[in-house]
């Protein structure tokens, strides 16, 4: 039996509920395998409903023990009870209420959707459907309730007991066993109900917001591990100091809990006053969490905690509308981030992940607009399209109406907003109504799926001192000019031999910005007295594909004088992306030479912006520059020749770069972004040094991995010696499992260090690791860490020629698929790219998608990546 393709949810079919549920008593009685809810619910007809309809409440997995109608048993012919859905035949014309008792097994729940236990610790995952896996329930972002919450439990089993909104009662419930009721006051929609019990040890703090409110922040993590908590408790206060100072919003509850758990399916989520992470991104010490851990952690907690704002207070309609919160809250948390450290540096790492995980899925058969129009399964819209390129959108739409009025009209989205659940076109209307524009052509971006590619072309006048710059804009697979142009902002300017040309002015350019709203454009620079190199799309200014052919010579000059820090480094970028498209050993010689005179003239005064100029595009970018007929190994070997000889040319100035730096580096363990940068360049500056001698490098790697005094540079150098094979590279693996066995989030790190090693062993080193005690299919970050690395991290050996390593991910697949179809169905999005590979690839890759999507009873989650994948 095949699968069959899901069927699909269609925006336009969007209709209110018949019923609106307002107020929402629990009372959970929490055991290992029979965990009791009884849930009185106050229910009405929604006058925006179809009057005297059946009432339907949404179920998955659920055990219905009894169900009562205003105080009174029913009729058994009065309703109807499945595992996925309550049926209520003729509901009261008025407002009713109905209890309902269920029974589940949170210790059988490895889907991780719903009550579950991990490591023994009771929490919960509601967000996007999982809410009607604990209780029958109007499942729908637009039904929101006021909640109160009693949960009962073992003392000895959870001494904590955690809920969404402000403790009200606690006490003893019989000898063993205790409870608290918690009651949130906000209404919201059931994806933010959360509970937590277990045994848990806490750090906490007060912060009183700007209204005058004294809260209580905490934050829970597994007993023992409390000193790793404190940077991320450190976050919450930042996060709501930050949001009181950039968007006047005040937190708006007594209490704000944190709870880090094992086992997580993503990596965090927004529960109104409890949210509830992935441990990964919470637990954090210089031994155990690297500079990056630290940026994530930091990002995370604020990107859960500004959605108290822009996702709970103000949420969405239905999920459609997933990118009004979710990239709404992308642009809060980078914004934040680019405040808590360096703003250009933080800009160049959000475009570098948009390009290697956006694009892609951009170009590729799970491509969709920022917001779609039809799913089969919400959990698989999760996605860097809704998150990253919806946070773009938002950043375009601050820079064309300018920062105050942007303020402005966020100020008017919240107030029109609040206790709401929202539209994107009521997004857009706050800020139309603020400026007085019209937005609609601007909220194609919402509509429109694809990259977009932007060709510009440059002629100079020396005679007249005049500069025209044509723009040609086109949507790839959109029927070309026959579709509405996107509105683009392109930040630009000129520069000249010298910096940038103060005195050339342009009718069309304000503040540095010109709107492309036309299929093509040409503007006129007056007064450029010199022939300038264009510098355009400055600090991304939207997310398209720029094609201006400029020469290497023209693009050093944008890394030696643009004013614009982003474009410095996406010259380097463009020349470094060529060399390794097309090998060009003069040309390589010349870049590396200029990369010189940069290192020499500015690494010391921004390292982590020069660190970022030596790393090379990564080969999945390259892969992504290429339309078709992509072969991995040739991309492979052509970039490592470039870090070789880059690595040759500059050894002298990256051995006196990497004694400067040791210099500065004696002081204890910060994670600060200056002191970030600083280990950054200098584990960059090695990479090359061991590109160019391996066997030095080996050595220097090796050293440094000895001495080193925190997990930044210990998993750098580890991650240098990984990629030079020999006994060094052995032994310092060996020794890295030995010293972290007990420590499961410093594992993953080795487990992925291993799963990305390029070579053809890396196969049967896998085998190895899924052997490895510490490794369990049970753990999403254990799979993440192992084969969620191999599939994309490790793009000559997932794609062989040979189809080994398509199998060994839909093998995995097939294994985890019934478990948690969830992380199951997000490994499969690794074929994304499949038809762009060279023939043969191509082919192994279409085999093993046919083999997936025969599995018999295989997951919605799944059959629907595998169906779209094969599109
Ligand atoms: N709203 C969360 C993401 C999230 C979505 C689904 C989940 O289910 C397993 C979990 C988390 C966020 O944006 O952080
Ligand atoms: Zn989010």
């Amino acid at each position: 039996m095949r699968t069959e393709t899901p069927p699909l949810i269609r925006l336009e079919e969007y209709r209110p509920s018949d019923y609106l549920i307002d107020r929402v008593d629990l009372d959970i009685r929490l055991d290992p395998h029979a965990t009791r809810i009884d849930a009185t619910l106050a229910l009405r007809p929604n006058p925006a409903g179809r009057a005297g309809a059946p009432l339907h409440l949404d179920g998955d997995d659920l055990r219905l023990v009894s169900v009562a109608l205003d105080g009174a048993a029913l009729a058994a012919d009065a309703y109807t009870a499945t595992p996925s859905g309550f049926g209520l035949h003729a509901p009261p014309g008025q407002p009713f209420s109905l209890r309902l008792v269920t029974e589940i097994d949170p210790t059988a729940n490895t889907k991780l959707m719903g009550l579950y236990r991990s490591n023994g610790v009771y929490c919960t995952q509601c967000e996007a459907d999982g809410f009607r896996r604990i209780t029958y329930f109007l499942d729908r972002p637009d039904v929101m309730a006021v909640y109160t919450t009693r949960i009962e439990a073992d003392r000895a089993e959870a001494p904590v007991l955690l809920g969404n909104g402000n403790l009200v009662e606690s006490g003893s419930a019989g000898t063993d066993r205790h409870f608290a009721i918690w009651h949130d006051p906000h209404p919201k929609p059931a994806y933010l109900f959360a509970l937590v019990g277990g045994r848990l040890g806490q750090v906490e703090t007060r912060f009183t917001t700007m209204e005058g409110r004294a809260v209580t922040c905490a934050v829970y993590v597994e007993p023992g591990k409390e000193d790793r908590a404190g940077y991320a408790l450190d976050a919450v206060i930042r996060s709501m100091r930050w949001d009181e100072t950039a968007f006047g919003r005040p937190y708006d509850l007594d209490a704000f809990n944190v709870v880090a758990v094992s086992d997580f399916n993503m990596g965090a989520m927004e529960n109104k006053g409890l949210n509830i992470f992935n441990d990964k991104y919470v637990l954090a010490s210089p031994e155990t969490a690297t500079d990056g851990d630290y940026a994530a952690i930091e990002a995370i907690i604020a990107h859960e905690y500004f959605h108290n704002w822009s996702g709970n207070r103000v949420t969405c309609r239905d999920w459609f509308q997933l990118c009004l919160k979710e990239g709404l809250t992308v642009f809060r948390d980078q914004e934040f981030s680019s405040d808590m450290r360096s703003r250009p540096v933080h800009r160049i790492a959000e475009v570098r992940s948009l390009r290697a995980r956006q694009f892609p899925e951009d170009a590729g058969p799970l491509r969709h607009p920022v917001r779609p129009r039809a799913y089969a399964e919400i959990n698989n819209f999760y996605t860097a399209t809704v998150y990253d390129k919806g946070a773009e959108i938002v950043r375009m739409l601050r820079t064309l109406i300018g920062a105050d009025a942007f303020r402005a009209g966020m100020d008017r989205y919240f107030a029109d907003n609040d206790g709401r659940a929202a539209t994107v076109e009521d997004f857009l209307a706050a800020f139309a109504a603020v400026t007085g524009r019209d937005l609609s052509a601007f909220a194609r971006w919402y509509e429109r799926p694809g990259t977009p590619r932007l060709t510009a072309t440059m002629a100079y006048d020396p005679a007249a001192s005049r500069c025209t710059l044509r723009f040609t804009q086109s949507l790839p697979g959109e029927g070309g000019r026959d579709t509405p142009p996107l509105v683009i902002p392109v930040a630009l300017g000129l520069v000249g031999a010298a910096g940038p040309l103060s005195g050339a002015t342009c009718p069309d350019v304000r503040d540095g910005i010109f709107v492309l709203d036309r299929a093509e454009a040409e503007i006129v620079f007056d007064g450029v007295t010199e022939e300038p190199v264009p510098s355009l799309m400055r600090d991304f200014s939207a997310p398209v594909r720029l094609d201006l052919a400029l020469t290497d010579a023209q693009r050093m000059r944008l890394l030696a004088q643009d004013s614009d820090p982003f474009n410095r480094w996406q010259a380097a970028q463009d020349v470094a992306l060529r060399l390794i498209l097309e090998p060009d050993p003069a040309r390589a010689y010349a870049f590396a030479e200029a990369l010189g005179r940069f290192l020499d003239s500015e690494a010391l005064s921004d390292p982590a912006f020069a660190a970022l100029v030596l790393a090379l595009p990564s080969e999945g970018e390259a892969a992504d520059a290429l339309l078709s007929d992509v072969d991995p190994d040739a991309i492979h070997r052509a970039r490592f020749a470039l870090r070789a000889h880059l690595g040759q040319v500059l050894r002298p100035r990256l051995e006196r770069l990497d004694a400067a730096l040791a210099a500065a580096d004696d002081a204890a363990y910060s994670p600060d972004a200056a002191s970030a940068g600083r280990r950054s360049l200098r584990n960059a500056a090695l990479d090359l040094i061991a590109a160019g001698d391996p066997e030095t490098g080996a050595s220097r790697a090796a050293d440094r991995l000895a001495r080193a005094t925190n997990m930044t540079d210990r998993l750098a150098a580890l991650g240098i010696l990984a990629l030079i094979p020999g006994q060094a590279r052995e032994e310092a693996l060996a020794g890295f499992a030995e010293r972290f066995a007990d420590e499961p989030l410093v594992l993953d790190k080795w487990f992925a260090i291993q799963a990305q090693i390029p070579e053809p062993g890396t196969l049967d080193r896998i085998a190895r690791l899924k052997a490895h005690p510490a490794f369990t299919m049970t753990n999403p970050n254990r799979v993440r860490a192992v084969v969620g690395s191999f599939a994309f991290g490790n793009p000559t050996q997932f794609a062989r020629a040979d189809g080994a390593g398509f199998s060994l991910v839909a093998d995995t697949v097939a294994a985890l698929d019934s478990a948690n179809p969830q992380v199951a169905a997000r490994l499969l999005t690794a074929f994304g790219s499949w038809r762009r590979l060279e023939k043969s690839r191509a082919a192994k890759a279409g085999e093993m998608l046919n083999r997936i999507k025969a599995i018999p009873g295989l997951s919605r989650d799944s059959a629907d990546i595998v169906a779209r994948t094969l599109g």
